[in-house]
């Protein structure tokens, strides 16, 4: 894989609206140029997301000027590949007033595509969206083997960032409605209102949060629910227990 800092997808930035950020670059790649696009601040690309060379560096600096749940992810061509071997995060920006919860977890969404990077058979599934899972943080099926775990009765927020580079994602959590969506910004759906919310949809790129409470002990699998996608590495496990 090609990665931010060895892992798929790399660390997750946090912050709040009017923060500053500072990112130095290095590509210790022996072969390839890379680069970095931060969707979370307004900027000329020509410098801050310029490629560099193996050996390179560069200091990207961008203001936060408005919440969301944004992707980053290289963007040296073709990034089909580049972001398909695993050069993509999030950066988390909490709108003003965002209330307390009880859990707050971060799911990055992507495809995932073995074989060697950049080898035509790799690219080849890339191009036809083939890959060998969907999956969540980088590993299919990572939360049916490590549920994640909640009390019964709390209030749990799901941020979600759907990375592609392909498909987007439709999130849901069995056994539960949304009383809060946010999406690409802007609240959808917030607690008081009569409505409710069995899916936040994502395209590739954009980024959203939703909570939901439990009403009670059990196993609630969360997924996405393009059935191709959750059958194939895109699901987990929310355990909740008394
Ligand atoms: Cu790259």
């Amino acid at each position: 894989m090609w990665t931010f800092g060895g892992t798929a997808p790399g660390p997750t930035l946090r912050g709040k609206v009017g923060d500053v950020f500072e990112v130095t670059l290095v590509n210790d790649d022996e072969h390839l140029g890379h680069g970095i696009d931060f969707h979370a601040g307004s900027l000329a690309p020509d410098r801050p997301m310029r490629t560099i060379r193996p050996g390179e560096r560069l200091l990207y600096r961008f203001r936060a000027e408005r919440a969301g749940a944004w992707l980053y992810h290289c963007g040296t061509a073709p990034m089909l590949q580049h972001i398909g071997n695993g050069m993509y995060g999030a950066v988390v920006i909490d709108p003003p007033g965002l209330g307390k919860v009880d859990r707050e977890y971060l799911l990055v969404s992507s495809e995932l595509y073995f074989g060697t990077p950049g080898s035509t058979a790799q690219v080849t599934k890339m191009r036809q969206i083939t890959p060998d899972a969907w999956v969540f943080n980088g590993i299919a099926n990572q939360y049916a083997h490590r549920p994640l775990t909640v009390s019964t009765g709390e209030r749990a927020r799901f941020w979600v960032v759907a990375a592609g580079p392909a498909d987007g994602i439709a999130f849901h959590v069995v056994g539960t409605v949304f009383d809060t969506v946010y999406k690409e910004g802007a609240h959808l759906l917030k607690p008081g209102d009569p409505g409710g919310a069995q899916v936040l949809d994502l395209a590739p790129a954009q980024g959203g949060f939703v909570e939901t409470t439990f009403p009670e002990a059990g196993h609630y699998a969360f997924v996405d629910h393009d059935m191709r996608h959750g059958d194939a590495g895109a699901h987990g496990t929310v355990e909740v227990s008394d």
